[in-house]
């Protein structure tokens, strides 16, 4: 077990990367209009000041952007990643050297340094915890929320769990509730709230908070119109490529790829492969998004079928067991996996590494090779996990901006404001504030409504111009 070390300033993989990772955060600042613009009018109030925020979001240099501009803001930060492959050390190395967060991450590291490194950034030097979580996929919420769950209930950390990640989980608190038997009780009472980035970090806190288990209030950044339907969509389309590519250097016209699920990942993603001549198939279970897949002129398939006929197979889901082994088993040879999603639940890479036939060979860092049962091989990208994070550098600056000028919104409203333990999503004006600005950096002009004009639509002349319940 890999002790706490409440001293350590920080940890990464190289701190002689730093002043590359500064010269790539300086050349993103041109990229990232709307973070520059939120240091500009929030810098000087400095509105997260005296409060402590905890981040667990991959150590990207758009990442390095957001904890440079939440410290401008006045924050006291710790960060890890939550991914144990999206780590890009150089931007770890520059946020370590210049001190502006207590940063506990790298690039591969094993699923036990990962919690690790989350506890170490859940926890400072005085054994205090954070005031705000800044949360991708829900880790630091879940250590948290368990750590509360295992203290009022101490019999629960002698259980044995399948699940070899939830049971590192608990080996951890174990250790940690040794030490200190009302740590996270105490950690979570203090939370004022999590600001949250993802679909499926989203999902599990609408599932505690209908079971009346959410101990502190939530931001839903995901579903801001500026994060979703860029970032999951606009970001994917072009990050999902990258990762692919970069991996395999495979050529993707003419092959078939199968997109599972179409959602905002999904249809980027589909975008992003037909534009580069893919033939491509789609699996939904919602008939409305099968709907509008048909409608763009895709084909509609199922797993069971698509098996046997795909070049190139991506989930996209946020669900679980969507490509199984049995799937894999009918592939052909060097057939190419990859999953956009979260976690690592969509693949079945259980059945890969519990099965006796099955056998790996690694080709480089987060690409293998597993030859099967059926005789023949696919290539399995990042074990699983999000590709175009594990394999690439995830989504480009400009469209993180959008996403991270949320992220800013939220947590100055988390210091802001006293919540009630429930999720919010970001009122409307503030998501066309996030617009305006990255609009004005493409050099776009609006139109500006006249007072007959706003006054015959019934909308104020400078917005909100959609009602809140506007799909885009
Ligand atoms: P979404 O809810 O808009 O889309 C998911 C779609 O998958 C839905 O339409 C759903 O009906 C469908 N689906 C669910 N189970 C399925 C199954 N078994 N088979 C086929 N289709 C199924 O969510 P989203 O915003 O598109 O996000 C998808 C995932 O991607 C989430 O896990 C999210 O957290 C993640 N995400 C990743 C990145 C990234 O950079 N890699 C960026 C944004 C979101
Ligand atoms: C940091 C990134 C990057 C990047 O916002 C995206 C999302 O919803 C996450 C799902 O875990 C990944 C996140 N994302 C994509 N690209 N976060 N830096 N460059």
């Amino acid at each position: 077990m890999l002790s706490l070390d409440k001293t350590l300033k920080y940890k990464v993989a190289d701190i002689s990367l730093a002043d590359w990772g500064r010269k790539e955060m300086q050349l993103s600042e041109n990229e990232m209009p709307g973070l520059m613009s939120i240091r500009k009018k929030y810098g000087p109030k400095k509105p997260l000041k005296g409060l402590k925020v905890m981040g667990s979001l991959h150590m990207t240099i758009q990442t390095a952007m957001l904890i440079e501009t939440l410290k401008e803001l006045g924050a006291d930060i710790r960060w890890s990643s939550c991914n144990i492959y999206s780590t890009q050390d150089h931007a770890a190395a520059a946020i370590a050297k210049a001190g502006s967060a207590a940063v506990f991450a790298w690039k591969a590291e094993t699923l036990e340094e990962y919690w690790w490194c989350t506890e170490q950034a859940l926890t400072w030097p005085d054994g205090s915890g954070p005031d705000m979580l800044v949360d991708d996929g829900g880790d630091a919420t879940l250590m948290v929320h368990q750590g509360v769950t295992m203290e009022k209930d101490k019999s629960l950390l002698e259980k044995k769990y399948d699940n070899k990640e939830f049971q590192l989980i608990i080996d951890r608190l174990k250790e940690s509730i040794k030490t200190d038997p009302q740590k996270w009780t105490k950690i979570a009472s203090k939370i004022r709230g999590v600001s949250e980035e993802t679909t499926t970090g989203v999902h599990r806190l609408y599932q505690l908070m209908e079971k009346g288990e959410l101990l502190f209030p939530a931001i839903n950044v995901n579903d801001s119109v500026t994060k979703s339907k860029f970032d999951n969509l606009y970001g994917c389309r072009e990050s999902l490529a990258d990762g692919i590519k970069r991996a395999t250097d495979i050529m993707i016209a003419g092959k078939i790829v199968v997109i599972c699920g179409y959602g905002d990942v999904g249809k980027g993603c589909a975008q992003s492969m037909r534009g580069f001549g893919a033939r491509v198939l789609i699996t939904e279970v919602d008939p409305i998004c099968t709907l509008q897949a048909l409608m763009a002129g895709y084909e509609i398939t199922t797993m069971d079928k698509a098996a046997s006929i795909g070049d190139i197979f991506v989930t996209a889901t946020g669900c679980c067991k969507v490509i199984t082994g049995e799937h894999m088993e009918k592939m052909k040879n060097e057939a190419i996996i990859c999953n956009i999603g979260h976690f690592d639940d969509e693949i079945e890479m259980s059945y890969l590494e519990n099965s006796k036939d099955c056998k790996k060979e690694p080709i480089k860092p987060q690409v293998d090779k597993w030859t099967l049962k059926s005789g023949r091989s696919i290539i399995v990208l990042a074990e699983g996990r999000l590709v175009n994070l594990g394999c690439a550098t995830g989504h480009s600056s400009f469209v993180m901006s959008t996403s991270f000028t949320n992220q800013c919104l939220a947590q100055i409203k988390l210091a802001q404001e006293n919540l009630d333990k429930k999720v919010y999503t970001l009122p409307k004006d503030l998501d066309e504030e996030v617009a305006r600005l990255h609009v004005e950096k493409l050099g776009a002009v609006l139109t500006k409504l006249t007072k007959e004009q706003a006054d015959y639509l019934g909308i104020p002349a400078n917005g909100p111009f959609k009602p809140d319940m506007y799909r885009y």
